[in-house]
């Protein structure tokens, strides 16, 4: 294998589902944080990705996509429901948000992500040339830093964790507490979405290991792990390109011809995952609809949620019950002809999403808890005409850079209620008004803003050329 100088370590490979004959592969963006964030920056980037190609069994034979180097990780199909279903997403998933679901402990999950990430981490060592930057991301590898630096103490490694870091009342749940915690302390920067989890991090080094901690930085034996605040953001230029495309105008024309020309649309596009808000915000919906506040024929919900980890049954049994409650929502208010709610399953593409932006008078995210929320930002970037409010959960990390979307507490469904209406109704300058600030704020925090934000503080020894690669235009 091929050396590089950069390499990313994410779960998952940025490719499609169905691979060609000859092994070659299509680039996607699938419906997720990750891949969609760090697309634009890698995509003409020389670099070697390892990543599991989304299927039990031997690693595919892979070939390069542009100037990236896809490294396959194999997993068996006991260690996809125990690594991947397992500890990644039905213990550290749940806990990280806030445990709005219960986290599930199964002592032999521990075995398989101990394996994967140990995996994963020789697969980096292997391919890392001298001195080489290797960027780990997320949940379910916070193992490797630590487990790579045994085995390449010459490497930078950088470490960020794309959801919450959640308080140390519920961190110190996890059976395991202290190996993540070194786990991810094995890196040289540990990155965050928000400042507040640096600092929950910071306590619980102190706390559970002993160590000296501050908000900023961490002291392990002889070392020092920076740690800090790295909000992620979305390729703005991209969006706001697309957004004024003539035919994605054109698509959104047809497409709020295609509802119906309605008088005001509210859309939605989550993962369907019980941390969104989905049922929350089907609720509220329904109540304005009983409260005869929302009309059907005037307004329409447009509900896009993309199903995956259905290996999961947490995740079967949403999707159900999302699904019943559209059927109740449609079957009550409905009539032939005039949906109440449009909900759609399959993914949909860069220029369809961006036309769903620009038919959205409301675009309503409204998560119980996440990392950051890049559906926001996306839609914020798409509305280069200024019109179109945004519904944002206060416990979404966006929320912190984006004060002037209509805020809302999930939880509170009264709140909700009354804030999507003031939404609805808000006088266009106001509207405008909002939308200009949260571009400003946009235009200036986008993702590559981030990828040099991060890269100097890793202060990787390719310092500025590494910086100009990954974040050239
Ligand atoms: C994790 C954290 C954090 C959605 N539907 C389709 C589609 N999408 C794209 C969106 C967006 C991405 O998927 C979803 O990103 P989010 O940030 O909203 O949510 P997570 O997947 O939970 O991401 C999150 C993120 O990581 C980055 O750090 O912000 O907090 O949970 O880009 O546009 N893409 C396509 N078809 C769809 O139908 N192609």
């Amino acid at each position: 294998m091929q050396q590089s100088s950069l390499v990313v370590v994410a779960n998952h490979l940025p490719i499609g589902g169905n691979l060609a004959p000859d092994g070659t592969s299509r680039w996607r963006r699938s419906p997720g944080g990750l891949s969609s964030a760090l697309h634009p920056l890698l995509w003409h980037t020389p670099a070697t990705w390892i990543g599991w190609a989304g299927r039990p069994g031997a690693a595919p034979a892979l070939a390069d996509v542009g100037e990236v180097r896809l490294c396959p990780v194999p997993m068996t199909d006991e260690e996809m429901h125990d690594h991947y279903e397992g500890f990644a997403n039905s213990t550290l998933w749940p806990l990280y948000h806030d445990a709005v679901e219960q986290p599930v402990h199964h002592r032999r999950w521990w075995d398989a992500y101990l394996r994967v990430n140990r995996r994963f981490a020789e697969a980096a060592a292997e391919v890392a040339e001298a001195d080489a930057t290797v960027w780990v991301q997320d949940y379910h590898l916070q193992l490797v830093p630590r487990l790579l630096r045994e085995l390449r103490p010459d490497v930078r490694i950088g470490f960020f964790l794309h959801v919450p870091f959640p308080p140390p009342e519920l961190f110190t749940q996890l059976p395991r507490r202290a190996e993540l915690l070194r786990g991810m302390l094995g890196a040289d920067l540990v990155g965050f979405q928000l400042a507040q989890a640096a600092h929950n991090f910071a306590q619980l080094a102190t706390t559970l290991l002993g160590l000296e901690a501050t908000d900023r930085q961490v002291r392990v034996d002889d070392r020092i792990v920076r740690i800090g605040a790295f909000p992620i953001s979305i390729d703005v230029a991209e969006m706001s390109g697309l957004a004024e495309r003539p035919d994605v105008l054109a698509r959104a024309a047809q497409l709020r011809a295609d509802l119906g020309n309605p008088r005001q649309v509210i859309v939605a596009v989550d993962r369907m995952d019980y941390t969104k808000g989905i049922e929350q915000r089907l609720k509220a919906y329904r109540e304005l609809l009983e409260d005869g506040e929302l009309r059907v024929g005037e307004t329409v919900l447009v509900q896009v949620a993309v199903p995956g980890r259905e290996g999961i049954l947490r995740y079967r049994r949403l999707r159900e019950r999302v699904e019943r409650e559209v059927a109740r929502i449609n079957g009550e208010f409905g009539r032939v002809g005039d949906m109440a709610v449009h909900y759609l399953t399959q993914p949909f593409d860069r220029p369809e999403l961006a036309a769903l932006y620009r038919v959205a008078d409301v675009l309503a995210v409204t998560p119980l808890r996440d990392g950051m929320n890049l559906v926001a930002k996306e839609f914020v970037a798409a509305r280069g005409d200024r019109a179109g409010a945004l519904l944002l959960s206060e416990f979404a990390g966006a929320a912190a850079e984006l004060p002037q979307a209509y805020l809302v507490n999930p939880h509170d469904l009264d709140g909700l209620k009354r804030t999507l209406l003031q939404a609805l109704r808000a006088e266009p300058a106001d509207a405008a008004a909002r939308m200009a600030a949260m571009r400003e704020r946009l235009h200036h925090h986008d993702i590559r803003a981030w990828a040099r934000a991060y890269l100097s503080a890793l202060d990787s020894r390719h310092g500025p050329e590494l910086l100009a690669r990954v974040t050239e235009e």
